[in-house]
């Protein structure tokens, strides 16, 4: 399937040349390729058959047990001036990154297959969506990006009408943590990734270039690339809107996009449907409203904690057509996770005997499964001119302080509250409780230029839009003082998400406070919860001596990024700080 794309030929003859690859496979993304792929990976025992009665076409993937994460300290952002990456990146000289990359990857395919796989990032038809090419010499990349994207003929054919794509060039190498690097050019739109299997660091279509690269080139074209869930909800009257939503990792953002209403809800004819899960792109539409699209085709998800309890609309996805990676099995060769249910598992993630001492899975091992096959799974996923987002909440996890719900008063406003996320750390994690650590936007890991720069651009949409979506924060994870958490969160949610889009549709009113707006006690259906009033008001009330703390932590967070952070943030924090 060679293509009449010049730069793609040439590009990868070199890339063949220089890493002296056996040969090269061009991808097609079809269902006998699937099949062909597959049946090469159990026959060289990187998939194992889990039970084919239970999860037909499901397979186990067990990695090598140093590559089980994303590496923060090992990715970098090359541009030609270092204080273009800013102080929330590592940056690397693009020349000195290259020289690195070009001997680390030269002859390191030799006896190995090239595989080219070019992909889309969205639906194929859509004008939000962009192309890449992804070179790996990984079977297993293969079969995670055909999940995850849309890749192969359809992806090349709209590569070649257009001219242009991003390159991710990518080898597992010798799976060596001391040779392992993550690296990207966002002024050549490209992607160098050495030394690691693992999905963050190797399915390219997704962090590295749906957000890292594409959020630079968002920035240069006037669009947002966001680390955000968008889900649906329709209301009984028919009515349908739609929610962005960013929270840093283990905040619950695949529950939330997959989220079941309480029992009263379904009754009443509420609806919730799945857009995305992890990634959204937005940009302006003529309406002046911002239209958004998930760029990915299939679900990344974390397996520890997903359950018929926790996510039922997950758990009922993976029992077909699904790549598990670094989860444990059991007796009878069935997929299983801690927190699932209470089997006990033969093996453990690593192959080996579970012996009942630490984690059968690993707390990090994934499902990798296409959206298409979540019960919940909007058709408007699919649609080339993308949702129109409502509203645009961020939330972190805090035991105290940040109330249940909060309304940004303007954009300006929203930006600062996106800005200063934060998220505590818990005792398990690090063995320091309720450590605040910022994460603007839930985009620490992955903006691929300097934060100034990114709240610039984020302000300049009131300038780009005429119809911006309100912004809200929330907060699901408070605590009282025994440690319990105050809200029951999950399906529950879906009680603040009702107010957020009375909200938006000026159904309501809410109470103004020196942070924002907050719902009235009785404007919040608590319809079949048994929750005291009491606890509601705690959930919803502004701790004036916390809130000025807060505020001047925030201020020195965003002095700590230097004389690029636009002034009107700093205004923002000073209205606030008057109001309170
Ligand atoms: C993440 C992920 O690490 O989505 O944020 O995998
Ligand atoms: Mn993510």
């Amino acid at each position: 399937m060679p293509t009449t794309n010049q730069v793609l030929a040439d590009w990868v003859k070199e890339v063949a040349a220089h890493t002296e690859a056996d040969q090269v496979y061009w991808c097609d993304g079809s269902e006998a390729e699937n099949q062909k792929f597959n049946q090469m990976l159990l026959d060289d025992g990187t998939f194992k058959q889990l039970n084919q009665e239970t999860h037909p076409d499901c397979y186990l993937h067990l990695s090598d047990t140093e590559d089980v994460a994303r590496v923060e300290h090992l990715t970098f952002i090359c541009t030609e001036q270092e204080a273009d990456a800013g102080p929330n990146n590592h940056w690397m000289a693009p020349a000195d990154a290259k020289a690195k990359m070009d001997d680390l990857f030269k002859g390191c395919m030799k006896g190995r297959t090239l595989y080219v796989i070019p992909y889309c990032m969205g639906p194929i038809d859509s004008p939000i969506s962009r192309c890449g090419v992804e070179i790996t010499d990984s079977a297993y990349v293969v079969q995670n990006m055909r999940l995850m994207t849309r890749m192969g003929k359809g992806a090349l054919a709209r590569i070649e009408r257009e001219g242009g794509f991003v390159k991710g060039l990518h080898s597992t190498g010798e799976l060596d943590p001391n040779r392992r690097f993550i690296m990207h050019f966002p002024e050549e739109l490209s992607i160098m990734s050495y030394g690691s299997g693992y999905g963050g660091n190797a399915l390219l279509g997704k962090k590295c270039h749906a957000l890292r690269i594409a959020s630079y080139q968002a920035r240069q074209e006037g669009w947002l690339a966001e680390h955000m869930l968008i889900l649906g909800i329709k209301n009984p009257q028919g009515e349908q809107s739609y929610v962005a939503a960013a929270f840093p990792s283990a905040c619950g953002k695949t529950n939330l996009a997959m989220l079941i209403p309480p029992e009263g809800y379904v009754k009443d004819g509420w609806e919730i449907s799945t857009i995305g899960d992890d990634i959204c792109w937005m940009r302006p539409g003529e309406d002046g409203r911002l239209w958004a699209i998930n760029p990915e085709a299939g679900f990344f998800g974390v397996a520890p904690g997903t359950s018929e309890g926790t996510n039922p609309n997950a758990l009922a996805m993976l029992y077909k057509n699904t790549i598990f990676t670094n989860v444990a099995e059991t007796e009878d060769g069935q997929p299983w996770w801690e927190g699932l249910d209470d089997r006990t598992p033969k093996t453990d993630w690593k192959g080996n005997p579970f012996d009942g001492s630490g984690p059968a899975a690993h707390p990090n091992s994934r499902f990798t499964v296409s959206a298409s096959r979540c019960p919940s799974y909007s058709e408007q996923a699919e649609a080339a001119q993308g949702v129109p987002i409502d509203a645009i909440v961020f939330g972190g996890r805090r035991a105290s302080l940040v109330p249940l719900v909060t309304e940004a008063r303007d954009w300006a406003h929203g930006v600062l509250m996106g800005a200063t996320v934060a998220s505590e750390t818990t005792a398990a994690a690090t063995g320091e409780v309720g450590i605040v650590r910022r994460d603007p936007m839930a985009m620490k890991p992955f903006c691929g230029y300097h934060f100034g720069d990114y709240w610039g651009h984020w302000l300049s949409f009131s300038d780009k839009a005429t119809q911006l979506p309100k912004v809200f924060t929330v907060n699901w994870f408070r605590k009282d003082e025994q440690g319990n958490f105050m809200w029951p969160g999950f399906g529950d949610n879906m009680r603040v998400l009702e107010w957020i889009i009375a909200r938006c549709k000026n159904k309501v009113s809410s109470s103004e406070s020196a942070i924002g707006g907050l719902p009235e006690v009785k404007d919040l259906n608590l319809n079949d919860l048994s929750m005291d009033e009491d606890i509601l008001n705690d959930l919803l009330a502004v701790d004036r001596k916390g809130w000025h703390a807060e505020m001047d932590s925030v201020s020195e967070y965003l002095k700590s990024f230097g004389d690029r952070v636009p002034s009107s943030l700093f205004e923002q924090v000073e209205t606030v700080k008057d109001k309170l």
